[in-house]
């Protein structure tokens, strides 16, 4: 009875345990988005909006795939993004043909391609890198419009950092249970 009674006990704990880090793995979880999806980094696709279909946050990467020596891909200034002239405001050069870029700010990025005619053409958007991922009550229109917070870089972080502090303190209060 008593050894029924204890594979009952670690087995819900177990469970707890699984369940717990499940959840805090789901929300701490970045995206990867492939630019322009099928299309990839290309001639002739509207990457702006391509971006608009999405929401980007904090943590998420940016993949721009294309031919190296075809085309590239620069993070600029507004002013660089409108005027397409990289000659001046490039914040990051990207032009490996697989570049990752990952949106480690809650703010406004601009990309363009640099090579002659491409950002004219097309080949220019921005994201607008939210400090937290939304959940789906977020996007209710009683809630619209949604300022953007100023600090919601921290406070993501303080998410993070509170559901890892129930993890841990979850995992302290089980595991000598267990033992
Ligand atoms: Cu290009």
């Amino acid at each position: 009875m008593k050894e029924t009674k204890f594979f009952f006990i670690t087995n819900s704990l177990f469970l707890m345990i699984f369940i717990i880090s499940a959840l805090f793995l789901s929300l701490a979880k970045s995206e990867e988005f492939i630019v322009g999806d099928d299309q990839e980094w290309s001639s002739g696709t509207n990457y702006q909006s391509w971006s608009k279909k999405y929401n980007f946050s904090v943590g998420d990467v940016l993949v721009f795939k294309y031919v190296k020596g075809q085309h590239d891909a620069y993070e600029v200034e507004e002013d660089t993004y409108r005027s397409c002239d990289g000659s001046s405001g490039v914040i990051n050069k990207y032009e490996s043909g697989s570049d990752r870029v990952e949106l480690t700010q809650a703010k406004k990025y601009w990309f363009i391609c640099n090579v002659d005619g491409h950002c004219l053409g097309g080949m220019r958007f921005s994201v607008d890198v939210q400090g937290f991922r939304p959940n789906s009550t977020d996007l209710s229109p009683t809630q619209q419009p949604v300022p953007a917070p100023p600090k919601s870089s921290t406070r993501s972080l303080r998410t993070h950092n509170w559901l890892m502090g129930i993890y841990l303190l979850a995992s302290g209060i089980l595991l000598p249970l267990y033992f």
